[in-house]
């Protein structure tokens, strides 16, 4: 039996169109492709910022304005597809954050969460929950939500660090809050080194409570003691032909990510390695930290040194090729996405 056909014309549903608007009404048909695509097409561009290009810029910045004056003196690194949103992918924030000696980001805090990658500089500190840490090259710091923090460079030379936030992810949920502390820098109850102590040394108090609700209790895993684990692990098996070698920070309250709304993990690329091609909901900050290496990042191919970062848009293949023993330090939005239950990823044929 035939179904009875609507003769409509295109004049007719323009009609239509035009008498649901005022009831602020919409016909699902005529959207319902794109909103429901097949697979993800990132609206973000692969893209990769080289520090040497970068860093000039950075340092002019040093000299144009004040730290207190900015509150934060930070060159955004926004996305080529992404132009105005200060975003480097979708859902992440990331910029290059200067401090010159002498100088104080002054004490806030907000609900987005924080990262920072260090990247030069040797006398950089951070405070977070009236603790400091000295912040060192390849150095994977965190502030995490609503916690106080303050910046400051006690040294002579200017510090620099890649900053990695969660504000897109936050603005889209609309639940950004932000308070300014009653002075510069907050005041300093604990002495450096004590979270670690108590929760970085695979020793853990009988009850173990981060002071950092969802996030870990450690706020600075050091370069020195991930790159030692990564080349021990290097040597116990053969590298993963996607992952190369991958170790991922953690909470050591229960083993998870080490934030709620941002994943970081850091891969170890051995000279001459090639990774097969992946592809993964996620999109993903990187910078290198040390070593020399490419990164083919759908149809891009980035030649990555020191500090240079790179991003790869979700649902794009990316593979890595070292010249150098690498190691890349990695975040995404991959937590959030596995906690929704939507994180996905593809693994193309290993040759
Ligand atoms: O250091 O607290 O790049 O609040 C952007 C916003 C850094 C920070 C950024 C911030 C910070």
């Amino acid at each position: 039996m035939a179904t009875a056909q609507p003769n409509s014309t295109p004049e007719a549903r323009q009609d239509f169109y035009d008498r649901l608007k005022p009831q602020n009404l919409a016909p699902l048909w005529e959207v319902l492709r794109g909103l429901l695509p097949s697979e993800p097409k990132s609206k973000a561009a692969p893209h990769c910022w080289c520090y040497a290009d970068a860093r000039p810029l950075l340092m002019e910045s040093g000299e144009l304005l004040t730290a207190q004056e900015a509150e934060r003196r930070v060159l955004v690194l926004e996305n080529p597809a992404l132009p105005g949103m200060s975003r480097a992918t979708s859902t992440m924030y990331a910029g290059l954050q200067l401090i010159m000696p002498g100088e104080t980001a002054p004490a806030h805090r907000h609900s987005p969460s924080a990262l920072r990658f260090m990247l030069e500089g040797e006398a950089a500190f951070t405070a977070v929950g009236g603790e400091r840490t000295t912040m060192r090259r390849g150095d994977f710091i965190i502030t995490p939500s609503w916690a106080w923090h303050d910046h400051g460079n006690e040294g002579s030379d200017p510090c620099a660090w890649l900053d990695g936030l969660d504000l897109p992810l936050v603005a889209f949920f609309e639940a950004g809050f932000n308070e300014h502390y009653n002075d510069e820098r907050q005041s300093i109850v604990r002495p450096e080194g004590d979270a670690l102590a108590r929760f970085g040394s695979n020793m853990l108090p009988f009850k173990p409570v981060s002071r950092y609700g969802l996030t870990t209790p450690i706020f600075n895993y050091p370069f020195e003691q991930t790159r030692a684990a990564l080349v021990a692990a290097a040597k116990g098996e053969a590298p993963d032909p996607h992952e190369a070698v991958t170790l991922r920070y953690s909470n050591p309250i229960d083993g998870g990510w080490a934030m709620p709304t941002m994943a970081a993990w850091m891969t170890f690329v051995p000279a001459g390695f090639e990774t097969a091609p992946i592809r993964s909901t996620d999109g993903i900050v990187m910078a290198l930290g040390e070593g020399a290496m490419t990164a083919e990042i759908g149809d891009r191919s980035f030649d990555l040194d020191e500090s240079d970062v790179a991003v790869s848009p979700g649902w794009t293949w990316r593979r890595y090729r070292a010249r150098k023993d690498s190691f890349l330090f990695c975040f995404s939005d991959r937590v959030a996405q596995e906690k929704l239950g939507l994180w996905r990823e593809e693994r193309g044929p290993a040759s």
